[in-house]
This record gives structure tokens, C-alpha cells and sequence, in this order.
């Protein structure tokens, strides 16, 4: 049976620099489970396999059902439902809370943060798994059991049509299909058979779909590092980019640190025409992916082509042109003597990059492409260097387990994000009695998470931000800072500092608090914005370079709502308790932020979420960034206009629920069917209770509480719905602990807002 592993870490080759708090392993056990166990274990898998094309989103039922037996759940009060707005009490609500929290601390983890699944897209398993067969790793890393589940996976997420989307609820793509097709190849399925014929059946789809030509420049890329595509057929990579100046604005210093990191190890790669080792699967592939033989194909028209399914963010012309010079002026000069010293010089500068952030993420990385990227990297550069050593243990920081399988993470978790929420979601329930114990815990990971220190060297000859003082969103080891991880860390570390000590623990000192201020200070915007992990660093027109065609805005990192808003709130609670401290820099960085995010409002009223379903999410932070500068409904049009806007998606039963194409879109749209979604109508309470909706029409909060509060289910949890985060405008990405957080926060917010007033 398979076993959540937190905080736990064997490998010699491991570093970590807190004991592993928050690592999150999954392993195997032959000998756990007795057969009632295992039994409860394969219904759930059932269930999910039978309704796969209605209900995409796995439910983390093994993690539950680990937890259960680990921790039993408290008595409950009996469930309530409510039927209309008249029969609401206080203690209806209340019950459900009690009933919401017994629960959740049932499934806390004992280092205090709350694990869950951060799955969601589908194109990044096959990355591990490629790399994992040209190193010979494969089944040194992935054990049978390992391997079987990532299989059983896969068949789970196979569209009714034969492909694979870029992510669990997307239409099929070439991306995922092709890249998919080969991971199950590779995992050791035959071209023909299995579930229900899936091989042929994915085959079948990419080759009317034109090929596996037509796939996008990052699948081209892995599968050029496999052997079943040509080098030629790429858009060049070429590693010189790092030798330019930085006064250029094409620097990637510049750009936003996920696009640094991915199109850094891919340079190297691209620079020395890496192929692995070329195996009959490798031949058998380069037969089954095209429409022609694979001797026949113009690579060189390959290079620019895309299948429609993809194409979220087409090159434009100029971009072409500017690939087409590259590849057939630039290259050829770099690939022969002198240039070629050139490149030697670059491919190393490149390599000093790989290595210093494998270093300081503790061989975790910043993200899942760059992770197994530089794996591959640190083995090109030498098979049995300790770089490589040190990678290996790391891919499980990856993966997790669910009743579909086991699946590659968006990152190595979302622990101190959904930690750092959860606190603010039970403090917000004023049932310190049910929640003291789940606090003081979580309270323990928060400290224990806190970023304290900036890497090594010259900062900016690594091209990074300080970090000292951060929240991290995942783990400390991780250790990238984030300016709202660090904001929503800070406000809920603030918070349980006022917190009596017996019950929550030792607050964290002052001075922490105080490089969490310094932190936050130096990440502002020109714009007064404040972007994710650095600050912006170039201009928006550098997105015409953007080669990847199936994500938008990744180019630079530009300023959002929601960090903007997280950074608001987290100063003014700071300035509450420590008004000394700084007062003028804060009060100018609040107000220059406030600006920003009126400046960005649409003429709707709402704002655009980048990170989440997409209005109701964009539109919280707005509101509560406003509010908390101290803006209230009364003096301030824009949140009159952004309460209009959230009251007119509410649906006639009383809920929202927005679909993750108003993300693409960019217009708001509902889940089909009308379906509500208890995540947004979380998000659209709290924002409407901040802006004082009880003084005014306490009706619609009474009716949206209502669906939260009779969507419980009998053992206190909340039903996984939609999926609902997002990035770079197009891939969608699980928050599995949002299902917990936000029904509790709302009705927290609710309870003590609206009914007490
Ligand atoms: C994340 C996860 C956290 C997220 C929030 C903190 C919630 C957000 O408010 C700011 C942006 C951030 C940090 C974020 C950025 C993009 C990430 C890193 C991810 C969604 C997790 C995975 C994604 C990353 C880019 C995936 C790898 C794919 C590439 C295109 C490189």
C-alpha cells in the first residue's frame, strides 16, 4: 500500500536545512494495508476510473483514508442542512464549522502543514520520465509500483477522443498527447493494446492531427533529447544569451525566474545537441509519431509548425524571423571553429548557472521542468558526478498519489501557501477552543519555513533577489521567495503573535518580522504593483520573443493583483502591532500599491486573477487590498463597482462558479450547467463581507452561505470540485486544499460578520 512520508529524508545525498519539514514523499509498502484497507483503496480507484469524463479532479481520497486511520476523527455534531434563509441560526453555522474543523486537524500533518495534491497539468510527468530513461535511471528511481501508477495515471486522463489535454480538465492537445504516448512507451506499454485500446487510439489522434511535427517548441525539444526528433527541427536556444550585457533588455537576467530557469538548462542542451541513447524503442517511436517516414521529414519547415489544439499564443512574425536568422546565419557560425570557442565559453557560463541553482534549492529547483532539466544537464555534463547524486532523491519530492494515480507536481507542494491560509481561515472562525491545537502546529511549520537567508555570493551576478526574511510557497529548502507567499506567511505569523502562547506556541522575534518588512519593501514595482519572485525586470513587448506556444506572459514578471493586494494587507497588519518600525516606507509603498491596483481595475469593476479562477479570485484580492488600506465601500467607487460586478455573476442558488475559461478567455465565465463552486463563492463572500455587504443586502450572503453550508459532506470535509489554479494564462493546476480552506473562511467570516451584527 502506498504511504505519505512527511518530514523524512533517508539519502546520504539529501541536504535540507530544517529536517525535511514539509517534505512530502509518497512510498511503497507490499506489506502495508490489511485487506479491508486495500479494499477501500481500489473502490476509490474504481470510482474515479468509472466517472473519469465527469468528474476529472481526483479527491485525495489515499491521503484521507491515511489520515483516518492515522488520526480518527473526532465525535461530530450531527450535519445540518438548511432551506432557506429563514431557518439560518448561529448555531446551525456554528455546527458546521465544528463539524469543518474536526476534520480538517484530522488531515494536518504532524509537522503541522497541510500536504494535499498539486497536480493538474499533464505535460510535466513526461519530462521526468524522458530524462529518467536517457540517464538509465528509470527503474533505479521508479520502482514497479511507481511506475505502474504513473501508467495507471495516464490511462485515467486519456481524453474520450484518444489525446491528452495540457492539463486533467483541457480539450486534447499535441503537447499532451504525443508527449503522453511516449511517457507510457517509455514506461514500458506496447504500441498496441492498453486500457481499451489507448495506445492505438492516442496514436490515432496524433497522426489526424498532422503529426507529431505539429507539436509545440517544448515538446520538440524533449523529444529531440530522445532521439525521435531532430535538433534542426528547433527554434535555436542559443546559450550565448547569457554572455550578452545585462543593459540589454533580451538579458536573461531579466527575465521572470521560471523562464530564466526553464530556457537555461535547455540551452545547454540545445548548445551540445544532446540525444540520448538511440534504442529500438526509440526507433520503434520515430515510426509511430509521424505521418511519414521520419527520414523524409523537412525538419526545417517542422521548426515553425504548431497544431491548431495548441496554439495559445502564436508567434508573431517578427519572432520568425528572427528564429529563421538564428538558425541559419548565427548557428552555423557558433557551430564551427572560432564560434564554436564561443560556444564551449557559454555552454560553461550556462553550467555555473545550473549548478548554483541546484545548490541553493537543495537540489529541489525552482520548478518541475527546471528540476529534471538540470538533471539531465548535471548527467550530460558527467554521469557520475554528485550533482546528479543529489538530483535523484529529489524527484519524489515531486510526485504524489492519489486515487488516479500517481502523478508528476506542479512544484514540490503548496505546504506553506495552504498553511499560511488555513490559519487565517480558522482564526477567522473565533473558535479558538476547536482550533488552539491545529494553530500551534501550523504555527510550528510557519516558523520553521521562514526563508533566513539570501543565497551566496553576488546576487547580482546570479541575477537574484535577497530572500532573507521570506515565505517560500512550498518549503524552506526550496527557499525561492515569493512576494505574497511571504505576505500571506507574515499576516498569519503576525496574527498568531497576538495569540496567548499557551495555546499557539512562541511567536516568531520581531527582527524576523522585520526582514519580512525589508523583503517586501524591495520588491516593489515603478508601477507600484508587485510581481512574484523579483521585481520586473524588463519590458512587456520582450513577450514577442515568447517561444512557447502554448503559454502566455512568461517572458518577464510583471505585477499582479494579487501580490499587490497579499503585500497590503500583510503591511498594514504589520504597521497595527509595530507603527514605529519603518512608518514612512510603508506608508508610501501601501499607497503607491493602492494606486496600482485601482489603476488595473476593469471597467466591469472586477480584476483579473493571473493565479487562480480568475475574477471572483482577482476580485477578493482587490477588494481586500483596498479594504485593508483602510478604503471603504462608502468613499471608494471601486469597491462599490467590484461588489455590482461579484453580485451580478451570483447564481439564482445563491453560489458562484466560474469556469477556467474566463482564465483564457478573459471573459467571466460559469462552470457549464450553472454548477456553483464552493472555492469561488468562498472567495465572493469574503470579499463582499469585507466590503460591508451586511449593512447593506445582508440577503445574498445568507443565501451563498447556505450552499456552502449544505454542501458539506457527513464527515465534516467538502467535496473537490473544479479545478481550480492557473498559470501563464493557460494551464490549469490543482489547489486541493482550497475545498477546506475557503467554505471555512467564508463562513468563519460569516458567522462573525454578519450574523453577530
Ligand atoms: C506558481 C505557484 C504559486 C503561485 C502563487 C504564489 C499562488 C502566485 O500568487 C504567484 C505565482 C506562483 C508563485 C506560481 C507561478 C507559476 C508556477 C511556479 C506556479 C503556478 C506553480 C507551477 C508554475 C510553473 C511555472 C510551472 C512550470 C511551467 C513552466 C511554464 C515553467
Amino acid at each position: 500500500m502506498w504511504k505519505l512520508k512527511i518530514a523524512e529524508g533517508e539519502s546520504p545525498w539529501l541536504i535540507t536545512l530544517n529536517n525535511h519539514v514539509g517534505r512530502q514523499v509518497w512510498e511503497f509498502d507490499e506489506n502495508a494495508g490489511t485487506p479491508e484497507e486495500l479494499l477501500e483503496v481500489e473502490n476509490a480507484r474504481a470510482h474515479f476510473y468509472n466517472n473519469r469524463f465527469v468528474q476529472r479532479h481526483s479527491a485525495d481520497i489515499l491521503m484521507r483514508l491515511q489520515f483516518a486511520r492515522e488520526s480518527p476523527l473526532p465525535p461530530l455534531p450531527p450535519q445540518v442542512k438548511i432551506e432557506s434563509t429563514s431557518d439560518i441560526t448561529g448555531e446551525a453555522i456554528k455546527t458546521t464549522l465544528i463539524r469543518a474543523i474536526r476534520f480538517y486537524g484530522t488531515i494536518q500533518a504532524h509537522d503541522g502543514h497541510w500536504a494535499g495534491d498539486y497536480g493538474g497539468p499533464m505535460f510535466l510527468m513526461p519530462g521526468l520520465v524522458i530524462v529518467l530513461y536517457v540517464t538509465g535511471a528509470l527503474n533505479a528511481v521508479l520502482s514497479e509500483a511507481h511506475q505502474k501508477e504513473m501508467c495507471c495515471y495516464l490511462y485515467n486522463h486519456q481524453n474520450e477522443d484518444g489525446g491528452w489535454g495540457l492539463h486533467i480538465e483541457g480539450h486534447s492537445t499535441m503537447f499532451g498527447t504525443v508527449l503522453n504516448y511516449v511517457t507510457l512507451r517509455l514506461l514500458g506499454q506496447g504500441p498496441d493494446g492498453g486500457d481499451k485500446g489507448a495506445m492505438e487510439r492516442g496514436r490515432a489522434w496524433i497522426l489526424d492531427h498532422g503529426g507529431a511535427t505539429a507539436i509545440p517548441s517544448w515538446g520538440k525539444m524533449w523529444l529531440s533529447v530522445l532521439g525521435v526528433f531532430d535538433w534542426s527541427g528547433n527554434n535555436p536556444l542559443p546559450p550565448e544569451i547569457w554572455l550578452l550585457p545585462y543593459f540589454l533588455p533580451v538579458h536573461p537576467g531579466r527575465m521572470w525566474c521560471h523562464c530564466r530557469m526553464v530556457y537555461l538548462p535547455m540551452s545547454y542542451l540545445y548548445g551540445r545537441r544532446f540525444v540520448g541513447q538511440i534504442t529500438k524503442a526509440v526507433i520503434s517511436l520515430r515510426n509511430e509519431l509521424y505521418t511519414m517516414p521520419y527520414e523524409k521529414i523537412d525538419w526545417n519547415i517542422a521548426r515553425s509548425m504548431c497544431a491548431k489544439e495548441d496554439l495559445y499564443y502564436p508567434h508573431p512574425l517578427l519572432q520568425d524571423a528572427l528564429w529563421a536568422f538564428l538558425h541559419k546565419v548565427v548557428e552555423p557560425l557558433l557551430l564551427q571553429w572560432p564560434g564554436s570557442k564561443l560556444r564551449e565559453r557559454a555552454l560553461m557560463t550556462v553550467m555555473k548557472h545550473v549548478h548554483y541553482e541546484d545548490e541553493n534549492t537543495r537540489y529541489i529547483c525552482i520548478g518541475p521542468v527546471n528540476k529534471v532539466l538540470n538533471m539531465l544537464c548535471c548527467w550530460v555534463e558527467d554521469p557520475n558526478s554528485e550533482a546528479f547524486k543529489r538530483h535523484l532523491p529529489r524527484v519524489a519530492d515531486f510526485l504524489w498519489v492519489a486515487e488516479d494515480g500517481m502523478k508528476m507536481q506542479g512544484y514540490n507542494g503548496s505546504q506553506l501557501w495552504d498553511t499560511a491560509f488555513s490559519v487565517q481561515a480558522l482564526l477567522s472562525t473565533d473558535l479558538l477552543d476547536e482550533c488552539g491545537p491545529l494553530l500551534k502546529k501550523a504555527h510550528s511549520y510557519i516558523d520553521k519555513s521562514q526563508v533566513q537567508e539570501d543565497c551566496p555570493g553576488d546576487l547580482n551576478f546570479w541575477y537574484r533577489h535577497i530572500s532573507n526574511g521570506a515565505w517560500p510557497f512550498s518549503t524552506r529548502d526550496h527557499g525561492w521567495p515569493i512576494s505574497d507567499c511571504a505576505s500571506e506567511g507574515f499576516k498569519a505569523a503576525l496574527a498568531l503573535s497576538q495569540l496567548p502562547r499557551d495555546i499557539v506556541g512562541e511567536p516568531i522575534s520581531s527582527q524576523r518580522f522585520f526582514d519580512c518588512v525589508n523583503l517586501i519593501l524591495s520588491m516593489q514595482n515603478k508601477d507600484g504593483g508587485f510581481a512574484t519572485y523579483e521585481l520586473t525586470r524588463s519590458y512587456p513587448w520582450l513577450e514577442i520573443i515568447n517561444p512557447a506556444e502554448t503559454f502566455g506572459d512568461i517572458v518577464i514578471d510583471y505585477s499582479y493583483v494579487e501580490c499587490t493586494s497579499a503585500v497590503i494587507q500583510a503591511l498594514a497588519a504589520f504597521r497595527k502591532l509595530y507603527p514605529e518600525h519603518r512608518s514612512q516606507e510603508i506608508e508610501t509603498c501601501i499607497s503607491r500599491a493602492v494606486q496600482y491596483i485601482q489603476n488595473i481595475q476593469k471597467p466591469d469593476g472586477s480584476w483579473y486573477g493571473s493565479w487562480a479562477v480568475c475574477f471572483t479570485y482577482g476580485t477578493w484580492f482587490g477588494i481586500l487590498g483596498l479594504v485593508a488600506a483602510g478604503r471603504t465601500y462608502e468613499d471608494c467607487s471601486s469597491i462599490q463597482k467590484a461588489c455590482d460586478f461579484l453580485l451580478s455573476k451570483q447564481l439564482p442558488c445563491g453560489g458562484w462558479g466560474e469556469s477556467y475559461r474566463s482564465c483564457q478567455d478573459k471573459v467571466y465565465t460559469n462552470l457549464e450547467g450553472g454548477r456553483t463552486h464552493i472555492v469561488n463563492t468562498g472567495w465572493a463572500m469574503l470579499s463582499l463581507i469585507r466590503a460591508g455587504q451586511a449593512k447593506r443586502e445582508p440577503e445574498v450572503l445568507h443565501r451563498a452561505a447556505i450552499s456552502l453550508v449544505n454542501s458539506q459532506m457527513q464527515n465534516g470535509d467538502f467535496p473537490q470540485q473544479e479545478i481550480m489554479g492557473v498559470f501563464n494564462r493557460n494551464c490549469m493546476i490543482s489547489y486541493s486544499a482550497y475545498r477546506n480552506i475557503f467554505p471555512i473562511w467564508a463562513l468563519g467570516e460569516y458567522h462573525r460578520h454578519v450574523l453577530r451584527s
